[in-house]
């Protein structure tokens, strides 16, 4: 049984990181996508939102379970017997980081990481962006999955109330 993790901050998710979650299904026979807790960075959105809503927006793929850590991530790669970590790339930024985290990540337990080449239609997404052009009233319905767009726009709300 091949499995794979879909690791990242899901700050929170969008239609990049669904599109890469679906592919990744496609290619495995079990996928989890696992949000990495930064103790040092205060999201938007808490830990328990962010995957219930990553647990909503992929609940039409029934191979993909949804998880949190906080520690290496090659840990939670070994001590969930995943062989694969699988991360989207949107351009040279996204490269020059990543394969650094991939030679490391190898280099420290052999675990080995995938890329998959994002669909052209979201090179352009990040959550961070995205929360940003809310923020100041831009429309990004079409970005994300309808259910965070409208938690989106209520925490906005809320905290401008
Ligand atoms: N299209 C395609 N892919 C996308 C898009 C898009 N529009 N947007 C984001 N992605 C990809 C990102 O490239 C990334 O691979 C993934 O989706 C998650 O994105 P984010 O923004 O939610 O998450 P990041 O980049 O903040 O997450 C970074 C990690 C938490 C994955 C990383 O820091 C990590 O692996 N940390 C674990 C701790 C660890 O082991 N550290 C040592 C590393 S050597």
């Amino acid at each position: 049984m091949s499995r794979a993790v879909c690791p990242g901050s899901f700050d929170p998710i969008t239609n990049g990181h669904l599109d890469v979650i679906g592919r990744t299904s496609l290619q495995f026979d079990e996928v989890v996508v696992t949000v990495v807790i930064n103790p040092n960075k205060q999201g938007m959105f808490t830990v328990p939102e962010r995957l219930e809503m990553l647990s909503e927006a992929t609940s039409h793929l029934g191979n993909v379970t949804v998880d949190s850590w906080q520690g290496l991530l090659v840990d939670y790669a070994q001590a969930n017997g995943i062989s694969a970590i699988v991360k989207g790339l949107r351009g040279a930024n996204d490269f020059d980081y990543e394969l650094q985290m991939a030679q490391m990540n190898h280099k420290l337990t052999g675990v080995d990481t995938l890329f998959v080449a994002t669909n052209p239609a979201f090179s352009y997404l990040s959550s961070s962006l995205v929360k940003e052009v809310a923020t100041y009233g831009g429309d990004v319905g079409d970005m994300l999955p309808a259910s965070v767009h409208e938690r989106l726009l209520a925490r906005i709300a809320e905290r401008a109330a």
